[in-house]
């Protein structure tokens, strides 16, 4: 009977694809797992694998259609005869039975492959194969590359949109990996895991697209960048009391006023000092290179995981554009809305997670950047000033940076300015 191939429901609110490339044409025999439509949805790029094997019969949809989850995209008839193989065929075919067990194992995927068009072996075809599996979003040809390379196109990071894995980007995995730094994917070594279900009831969940980019990014940073995080301090009884006096002015602006845009305007400040804090490393090289502009990333939680959208020229804007211009980058970054240049270029980052609490953490460098910039929740604390107890607004705040070009004092000194300057902050009238 002939088998209707169906774009399968691929994840969560996601109703429909685009086919961006068909890669097999009627007539054609394939093997079950085999690539048979490339489709595009706003969550990832994947390859529709045949459910069965047998020859495709008719194709229904082209490039560019929008097709919907339970349409019918091709149709496979299972049962359809091979045609009889023609004597050159039979003696190609004779030939692979009788190769040396090596050399068929050795050039295995080349031979599955054609056999898949000319199925002449009297194998047993496996029954249906009902789970669809979104794979790595990635064209063909770069499959094609990857399986030349012998590399495990999971692990590599897509720079494209989506996701979407670049011939370019199997390249850089791969000089990563002779680099011994591990590529983009930092994953070449990966331990086998154990059966969990031995133990107890399992469930398995595909990591979406931004979580495995917020995987790699991380995972490159944490093995290729050495870390040092510091930690300090700030008394921001006086800058509370100043950003209360403000805080409806700049909503009416369409802003709102935290300690994270006042804290931009501060950082902005604080990298024209401290110049190496506002650079990246060119091991290749053995070069700092110091960035001229303050492009400010600020991390944003959102459902989908972590995300950076970057405030740009930082030091020539005021704390109230500053204001509007973070509310509408979360806005946008929790509605799934930032372009991919909203996310790069950035300098620094702030990473501030006191809105949700916290005492202390040490954030992860967002590399090529080499300093980062944690923040906890501010509390009330008892506090001696001049030998009397006061309540006193303290704001926890942490840096982490690369050991490499930045040594701990100039870290003390850079967190320190920073604290200072929130302690005080007429200075920033008075800075640079
Ligand atoms: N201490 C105490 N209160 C804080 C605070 C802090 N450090 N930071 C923010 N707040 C307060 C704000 O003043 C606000 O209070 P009101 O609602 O009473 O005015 C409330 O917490 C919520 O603030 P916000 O989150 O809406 O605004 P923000 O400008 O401070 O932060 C953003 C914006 C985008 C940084 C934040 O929403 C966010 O997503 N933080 C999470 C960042 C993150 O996930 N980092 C982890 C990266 S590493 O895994």
């Amino acid at each position: 009977m002939v088998e209707d191939v169906k774009l399968p429901e691929i994840s969560e609110n996601v109703e429909s694809g685009v086919v961006v490339g068909i890669l097999v044409k009627v007539g054609d025999w394939v093997r079950m797992e085999q690539s048979l439509v490339e489709l595009e949805t706003e969550k990832a790029t994947f390859e529709l694998p045949s459910p069965v094997n047998g020859k495709v019969v008719e194709i229904r949809v082209k490039e560019n259609d929008e097709v919907r989850v339970g349409q019918v995209l091709l149709k496979i008839d299972p049962e359809a005869q091979a045609a009889e193989p023609s004597a050159p065929e039979k003696a190609a075919a004779a030939e692979v039975v009788e190769q040396p067990k090596a050399e068929r194992e050795a050039g295995g995927r080349v031979q599955e492959e054609t056999l898949a068009a000319k199925p002449q072996r009297a194998e047993p075809l496996p029954k249906r194969k009902e789970a669809v599996a979104p794979a790595a979003p990635a064209a063909p040809a770069v499959r094609q590359l990857a399986r030349e390379l012998g590399v495990d196109l999971s692990h590599v990071s897509g720079s494209g949109p989506g996701g979407r894995i670049s011939a370019e980007d199997v390249k850089d995995y791969v000089k990563g990996i002779v680099a011994g730094g591990g590529g983009a994917g930092a994953a070449s070594i990966l331990k086998p895991l154990p059966d969990f279900s031995k133990w107890g009831q399992v469930e398995r969940q595909s990591m979406t697209v931004t979580r495995r980019r917020i995987a790699e990014t991380l995972s490159y940073a944490w093995s290729n960048v050495p870390h040092v995080t510091q930690h300090d301090q700030a008394d921001i009884t006086g800058l509370e009391q100043f950003r209360r006096g403000y805080v409806e002015r700049v909503q009416q602006a369409g802003g709102k006023l935290t300690v994270t845009s006042i804290l931009l305007k501060v950082v902005a400040s604080a990298l024209k000092t401290f110049p190496t804090f506002n650079a990246s490393v060119d091991a290749e090289r053995d070069e700092v290179v110091l960035k001229k502009y303050y492009h400010v990333n600020v991390a944003v939680d959102t459902d989908r995981g972590l995300l950076v959208p970057v405030v740009r020229d930082v030091d020539t804007k005021s704390i109230l554009e500053l204001s509007v211009e973070l509310a509408g980058l979360a806005e946008k970054a929790r509605a799934n809305k930032l372009t991919p240049e909203e996310m790069t270029g950035g300098t620094f980052t702030i990473s501030n997670l006191g809105g949700i609490g916290g005492t202390a953490f040490a954030p992860i460098i967002y590399w090529p950047q080499v300093a980062i910039m944690g923040v906890a929740r501010a509390r009330q604390q008892a506090v001696y000033v001049d030998g009397q107890l006061q309540p006193r607004l303290v704001l926890p705040l942490s840096l982490s940076y690369d050991h490499r070009i930045i040594d701990g004092a100039e870290g003390v000194r850079f967190l320190r300015w920073i604290a200072q300057t929130l302690e005080r902050p007429f200075l920033l009238a008075v800075q640079e």
